[in-house]
């Protein structure tokens, strides 16, 4: 169906990825119950640059979505530092129950105020460590390895703690920094280190599990402003079902990657994960020093 006016949405994963795929589902219902009127562009595999830029390129409406997960949005939304947090979520169900109920809509509240209109959460799985190096299986391992990290004070506060030396770079130069040896290891969800090939260079997985910071669908709110309240009744309707499909998609793809990872001959290991949540135990006081963090906390931990 031709489309009259295509959203433009950004994401850095690459086609095939479960968040693109949701998107590309969310296009199609948006495309029907419109009559053709409205649709998406899925501007994949970082066409549109890397997430700091979307989110920006987003805020200020020069973009019309972008999916990025909440790390990256920690400088400048400070409710997403707390689900940011390592070891905070006790299960995809805990997860789930808090970006679904009210707690969750709070956050996209938050987010609104900064000049985002939140559409849906997506599953980002839990990320763990891996290294060129050596099996991580206490903090200790860790210590003198340079550590990739999201943008994010958290993403770099979380490696200090370990004995390990952040860099923050952009996704899209974490492959390159393993080749070269510029970066010693990395973290992140199965999905991630088999698509953007970060298991070439690093072989040990060791599996932490030690964030679950999900993924969101970002929308400009100067761009939300100008539509119809029919419009985006339909957007919001559209990207509330996508969330469904991306579940589904996600849990079937990170049981892939992994067991295709492990099939390849990647070191998986486990760890003592007690340790490396009470050596990140001090990032919870220092980055809910703010009260209304602190409650915010305490709320998305009481969630069931
Ligand atoms: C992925 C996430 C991306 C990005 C990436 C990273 O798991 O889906 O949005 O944040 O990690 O590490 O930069």
């Amino acid at each position: 169906m031709a489309v009259n006016r295509e959203l433009r949405v950004a994401d850095t994963h690459p086609a095939d990825y479960p968040t693109v795929q949701a998107l590309n589902h969310m296009g199609r219902l948006l495309t029907e119950r419109s009559q053709g009127r409205l649709g998406l562009k899925v501007l994949h595999s970082r066409l549109m640059g890397e997430e700091a830029e979307t989110i920006e390129h987003t805020r200020i409406g020069a973009l019309d979505m972008a999916r990025v997960n909440l790390a990256p949005l920690n400088g400048l939304v400070p409710e997403t530092i707390v689900p940011s947090l390592p070891f905070l979520f006790r299960s995809a169900e805990h997860l789930h129950n808090f970006l679904d109920g009210p707690v969750g809509a709070e956050l996209a509240k938050a987010l609104e105020r900064r000049g985002f209109i939140a559409l849906a959460y997506y599953d980002s799985g839990a990320r763990s460590f891996y290294n060129a190096r050596h099996a991580i299986r206490r903090p200790a391992d860790l210590k003198g390895l340079r550590i990739r990290v999201q943008q994010s004070p958290v993403a770099e506060a979380m490696v200090q703690a370990l004995g390990a030396t952040p860099a923050p770079l952009p996704y899209g130069q974490v492959a390159v920094g393993l080749k070269t040896g510029l970066i010693d290891g990395a973290e992140n969800n199965w999905p991630s280190y088999q698509d953007a090939r970060h298991f070439e260079a690093a072989q040990f997985y060791s599996l932490t599990e030690h964030s679950m910071a999900p993924d969101v669908l970002l929308m400009s709110k100067k761009v939300w402003d100008g539509l119809t309240p029919a419009d985006q009744d339909l957007i919001r309707e559209a990207a509330r079902e996508s969330v469904g499909t991306m579940r589904t998609l996600w849990a079937a793809r990170e049981q892939a990657a992994r067991d295709s990872m492990t099939a390849a001959g990647i070191n998986v290991n486990t760890v003592d994960k007690a340790a490396f949540a009470e050596a990140m135990r001090p990032l919870y006081e220092r980055f809910t020093a703010d009260p209304r963090l602190k409650d915010l906390l305490r709320r998305i931990q009481a969630v069931p």
